[in-house]
């Protein structure tokens, strides 16, 4: 399998390695062993065979994944940090799922298509430009640390793109729909930034 080794941290700009430790973004503190549970919605039951992925709007082909048909795709391996706005970063996460990229090859993006809605299957939303959900920096994630990804952090399936705010990776992900416009998300359109990058500190609309 693919690993692709995030920027966990240290010394050069934006954090790649480095001698004294983890860098983190500005304004943000190291979790370590702690992994909090941040969800707006009640921790659905949705079992991996109840679950489905559907990527549709400006596409040529939209379709939907069951568990089983995600599970044959290519897969690959995330290792690195994510941060939280709300102020806690958390290193070497290993993160194992699907590239989008995967998944956007088989539905053919419309030239058209520039951003991206992602929502759960709780009706959680997030918007994504769509260059942010390819290049293998954005996955649908199974599982962390070699186990299924539990309920509360999303499980069966995430959606996982490390290189921005965490809330743009919606639990319990159903599917994204492909807009020609960027169209504000659950904490979007309550003064969260479209974009989210922990690296520009893009917390807030106005950040
Ligand atoms: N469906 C859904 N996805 C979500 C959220 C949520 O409330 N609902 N919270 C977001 C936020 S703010 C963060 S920090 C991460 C938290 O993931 P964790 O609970 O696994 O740490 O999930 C993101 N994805
Ligand atoms: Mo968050």
């Amino acid at each position: 399998m693919n690993v692709t080794r995030g920027f966990t941290g240290r010394a050069r700009p934006q954090g790649a390695s480095g001698a004294s430790g983890p860098v983190l973004p500005p304004g943000q503190y190291d979790a370590r062993d702690d992994w909090p549970v941040l969800s707006a919605e009640v921790t659905p039951m949705l079992t991996a065979e109840e679950w489905t992925f559907r990527i549709d709007g400006l596409v040529t082909r939209p379709r939907t994944w069951d568990w089983a048909q995600a599970q044959e795709l290519p897969g690959s391996v995330y290792e690195g940090a994510v941060h939280c706005v709300t102020g806690w970063s958390k290193f070497g996460m290993r993160f194992s799922g699907v590239p989008l990229d995967v998944f956007l090859a088989e539905v053919r993006p419309d030239p058209s298509a520039t951003h991206a809605v992602a929502y759960s299957h709780t009706g959680y939303t997030a918007n994504l430009p769509l260059a942010d959900l390819t290049g293998g920096r954005a996955w649908i994630a199974f599982t962390q640390d070699g186990r299924p990804l539990a309920p509360e952090h999303g499980g069966p399936a995430r959606l996982l793109v490390p290189h921005l705010y965490f809330w743009k990776s919606a639990k319990w992900i159903a599917g994204l729909q492909l807009l020609d416009h960027d169209q504000p998300g659950f904490w979007e359109r309550n003064g969260y930034h479209a974009r989210g990058n922990p690296w520009e500190e893009q917390r807030y609309s106005g950040d």
